[in-house]
């Protein structure tokens, strides 16, 4: 059976493991200490950068938004001082064009979103490519400071981005594990602001992946795989460090964690313990089953750190009593059921009155304003199993009740 996080739970892969086991055991008297697990790994999420209006895109609101488009709590996901944000990403040169970005990160194939439109409020912030290379901009007010990476990312490749956000400003980039860019950013808050009017009812009060949240005319969007996405309340990286090479884990200071491997429908999961911060996947035009993809960094073998600690030599009779736990494989921490699904509660459209600078006009009115209450948590078991055929190739399986 496939659990519903993606992970391939299955019993009898649990008798067969023991079996193997054995085998192993009686053939080679002791198991291998660098045996390589292969990971079971979920889905991605692929966008099209197709840029339909309010669609090919993962909607996220930062709280509750009451039917006039205001924030009225917040969710976990809408960070405000210190952060880091990482995730994976697997993108083309020809499928993302956006030259340099000189006047700010709105104008690249856009990856992450958190906008508001026009100037920054208390702040907002965003996650681009511009000539082939990632952007990040953050802003405070007036305050609109610019990152531009250096290392080609869209080699078609899976690779880990991670951005840090101190409370002094300082903004990192890292491309797996290697600093690519440093910025003295604006200090100050950068929430989204509680109670605050807007004419984008839609689009302001949300954290929006893989598109230009307002649809702005010319605007690009990003073309390519998204995976493993974890939000965090602090720095979590100031130096270089070893690329990660299984899902980030879940810890207190997880705000917000997207595995993508629900692997269907248009609910995406935030799986931190509390998992309110729950998203919505738009289709572009067709179905959500096109935006689900297995292509995945963690597909392939991995070595753990941990080592199979059932190693000695078994009697004939011997009886597998322990099977190895690798300690390092990521594990889910939630599978958070959300009690209910995004429901349209309002139709309500901007009036007339806020009238931008700009002349784009937000054309989508209906408009998801309540996600379901808090989901309640359900417990979660998983054993880790090797799998041992040969002496140099194993598989691990996780398995759920
Ligand atoms: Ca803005
Ligand atoms: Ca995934």
């Amino acid at each position: 059976m496939l659990a519903r996080d993606g992970y391939i739970l299955d019993r009898n892969m649990l008798n067969l493991t023991l079996s193997g086991l054995l085998v192993a055991a009686l053939l080679f008297g002791t198991l291998p200490h660098s045996a390589l697990l292969k990971a079971q790994v979920g889905s991605s999420l692929r966008f099209y950068g197709s840029g339909s209006p309010d669609h090919d895109r993962v909607k996220i609101p930062l709280g509750f938004i009451d039917a006039n488009g205001r924030l009225t709590t917040s969710y976990p996901v809408n960070i405000s001082g210190a952060f880091t944000i990482e995730f994976w990403m697997k993108a083309s040169s020809t499928e993302n064009t956006a030259p340099t970005c000189p006047s700010g990160w709105y104008t690249g194939n856009i990856i992450i979103d958190r906008d508001v439109f026009g100037a920054g409020d208390y702040g907002d912030f965003g996650v681009a490519i511009c000539n082939q290379r990632l952007v990040v901009g953050v802003s405070v007010g007036n305050e609109d400071r610019l990152l531009t990476g250096s290392t080609i990312v869209t080699d078609n490749q899976w690779r880990h981005i991670a951005i840090t956000r101190a409370d002094n400003g300082q903004v990192r980039l890292f491309v797996d594990g290697q600093v690519d860019g440093m910025l003295a950013g604006p200090i100050g808050r950068i929430d989204y602001r509680l109670n605050r009017a807007t004419s984008y009812l839609s689009s302001d009060p949300y954290l929006v992946l893989g598109a230009e949240k307002h649809d702005y005319p010319g605007s690009r969007h990003y073309n390519g795989w998204l995976d493993d996405l974890r939000i965090s309340r602090v720095v979590r990286y100031t130096d270089a460090f070893t690329r990660p090479s299984a899902p980030h884990l879940v810890d207190s200071d997880t705000v917000a964690l997207y595995r993508f491997d629900e692997g269907a429908g248009t609910v995406i999961h935030d799986s931190t313990p509390e998992g309110r911060s729950i998203g919505q996947l738009k289709p572009r035009n067709g179905n959500d089953a096109q935006h689900w993809s297995t292509d995945t960094p963690f597909v392939g073998e991995i070595t753990p750190t941990g080592t199979p600690t059932s190693a000695a030599t078994p009697t004939s009779t011997a009886t597998p009593t322990s099977t190895a736990t690798p300690t390092s494989t990521a594990t889910p921490a939630s599978t958070a059921t959300p009690a209910s699904t995004a429901t349209p509660a309002s139709t309500a459209t901007p009036t007339s009155a806020a009238t931008p600078a700009s002349a784009a006009t937000p054309t989508s009115a209906a408009t998801p304003t309540t996600i379901g209450a808090p989901p309640e948590n359900k417990p979660v078991i998983r054993v880790y199993i090797a799998l041992i055929f040969r002496p140099h190739s194993a598989q691990v399986s996780q398995m759920q009740e």
